[in-house]
């Protein structure tokens, strides 16, 4: 047994009413749930509101540069298969800053989680519009509003193929703890795109507005249907469907390569003298 304890309690500095205190809930909740000690877990995460997510977790953290959580991620992941590895960061560091690191996890499918906190607003440079800004969304910095399309980020992983791919809401804890639970043990790239208010920023995306729309997916849903997936990725207006949208049983990166079979290569014992002679051979 694991308590959310373990994972400390810590001061932060979050506006009051943000959704990343309940994303926070939810992901120490999904932990311990899962039987995790915060020695066996490494959260990466890159620079925003959301990315300070770490820094309020007593377990292995790597907080980074704007939009590269993933490839350290990715790294530690290969080098140590045995840990649980979490990013968690804002939809401009996941969608703007980290674009084509998004594409590639998903082109690899690495075993890893990516928690979005996407509140659809920069909240930590104080209101610029995202790439998941509506558009015409009046912000502060586009007073005319913003002049481009949204990206989708959910439909972008579904039409690539992810292997998990899920729409969560911040204000629903229990419901994400259990997506955040279902990421973490799914072989392969898993991406939990969370609804999240800011409360200083987006005057449009309140807390409300994501409440009203935000619906469970139909019982018979079924997630392993490609066609329906992309359909149901596609919706994010009046309703915005709420629980895994696709999975597949993609082999995760790393699976079918000889050299990570067996023991983890962090902790493994190299013979140092090989290498030595080999670098010798270039001298
Ligand atoms: C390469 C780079 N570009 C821009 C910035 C400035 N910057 C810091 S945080 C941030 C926006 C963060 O927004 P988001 O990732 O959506 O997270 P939030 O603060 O909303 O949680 C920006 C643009 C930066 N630090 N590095
Ligand atoms: S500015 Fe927005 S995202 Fe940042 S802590 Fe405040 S409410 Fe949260």
């Amino acid at each position: 047994m694991v308590s959310v304890d373990e994972y400390g309690e810590f001061e932060t500095a979050w506006c009051p009413g943000c959704g990343n205190f309940q994303i926070l809930k939810a992901l120490k909740q999904a932990l311990a749930g899962l039987g995790l000690k915060p020695h066996q877990v490494l959260v990466c995460s890159g620079i925003g509101q959301a990315a300070k997510t770490p820094h309020y977790l007593k377990c292995n953290a790597f907080n980074g540069l704007h939009g590269r959580s993933l490839p350290p991620a990715t790294g530690a992941k290969l080098a140590n298969k045995n840990l649980a590895v979490v990013v968690t960061s804002g939809d401009g560091c996941n969608y703007g800053e980290g674009g084509n690191h998004f594409l590639a996890a998903v082109r690899r499918n690495i075993n890893i989680t990516l928690l979005a906190h996407d509140n659809q607003i920069y909240g930590l440079t104080k209101g610029q519009a995202s790439p998941t800004t509506l558009k015409g969304q009046k912000t502060k910095a586009q007073p005319f509003g913003a002049p481009s399309d949204a990206f989708n980020p959910v439909a972008v992983a579904v039409a690539m193929h992810a292997g998990f791919v899920a729409r969560g809401f911040s204000g629903n804890v229990d419901h994400l703890a259990d997506l955040i639970q279902q990421g973490i043990q799914h072989e392969g790239f898993s991406l939990i795109d969370i609804s999240q208010p800011c409360v200083s920023f987006n005057k449009v995306n309140t807390f409300g507005w994501y409440k009203e729309r935000c619906k469970p997916l139909p019982e018979d849903y079924d997630p392993t249907d490609w066609g329906t997936a992309m359909n149901t990725a596609m919706q994010f207006g009046e309703t915005i469907p709420q629980g895994v949208i696709y999975k597949n049983d993609r082999p995760a990166f790393g699976s079918n390569i000889p050299a990570m079979q067996g023991e983890p290569l962090a902790r493994r014992n190299p013979d140092l003298s090989v290498l030595a002679e080999i670098l010798e051979e270039y001298a």
